[in-house]
């Protein structure tokens, strides 16, 4: 399966995790299409133009980094990652799809910070600040150390700390609040968080 990715990605990195837990990483190459400048590999494979994309060995291209990790996380009954139904399915969703969210609102700080002083939208960045701190202090009622398995919601919220910590590190976005802290520090060595950690 060949993998369009760029190295700071947090959406990759979450596939890769994935793949990583799964087992799957030998199975997995990546090739390097980072998004920005234009023009960009991806696009060839996906129209929208972003990181990650999946070329599966039947040729089968899958993108949105939720759609590959349910696809990889398919292919072997070996450590579910999500629970086939019921309530605590939609728990693992939703737990991932806060975690995306906090990566959306991280993203677009960062890009906001990116363009030039005339451009940029105090209101637009703030906005965004206040997505993520209202997301991460929804953290700790699904997050306790050792409760439940490394499945896909912890993995996206372990990605999304670890994307706080690389671009917003050292702002008050309550990164800091003992729970969220606890948690954090009981997986971020887990070896595949530490073998897909951004430069
Ligand atoms: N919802 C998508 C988000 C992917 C995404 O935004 N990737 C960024 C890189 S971090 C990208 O490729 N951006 C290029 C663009 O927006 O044009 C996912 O989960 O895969």
């Amino acid at each position: 399966m060949q993998l369009f990715h760029s190295p700071t990605s947090p959406y990759v990195r979450k596939v890769r995790v994935v793949a990583l837990e799964k087992g799957l990483g030998e199975r997995v190459t990546l090739v390097n299409a980072v998004p920005w400048p234009e023009p960009t590999a991806v696009a060839a494979v996906n129209p929208l133009g972003k990181v990650p994309a999946l070329v599966t060995d039947d040729g089968l291209v899958l993108y949105d980094s939720p759609v590959i990790c349910e696809y990889l996380d398919s292919l072997s009954p070996a450590r579910p990652l999500l629970p086939p139904s019921g309530t605590a399915r939609w728990r693992v969703l939703r737990l991932q799809a806060l975690a995306d969210g906090i990566l959306d609102a991280a993203v677009a700080v960062v890009l906001e910070r990116r363009r030039p002083q005339a451009e940029r939208s105090a209101a637009a960045e703030q906005r965004a600040l206040a997505a993520i701190r209202r997301s991460v202090a929804a953290l700790p009622d699904e997050l306790r150390p050792g409760a439940s398995p490394f499945d896909l919601g912890q993995i996206a919220a372990a990605v999304a700390l670890g994307y706080l910590e690389f671009r917003l590190g050292g702002e008050s976005i309550g990164t800091d609040a003992p729970s969220v802290r606890d948690w954090w520090q009981d997986v971020r060595e887990r070896p595949s968080l530490v073998a897909t950690r951004p430069a």
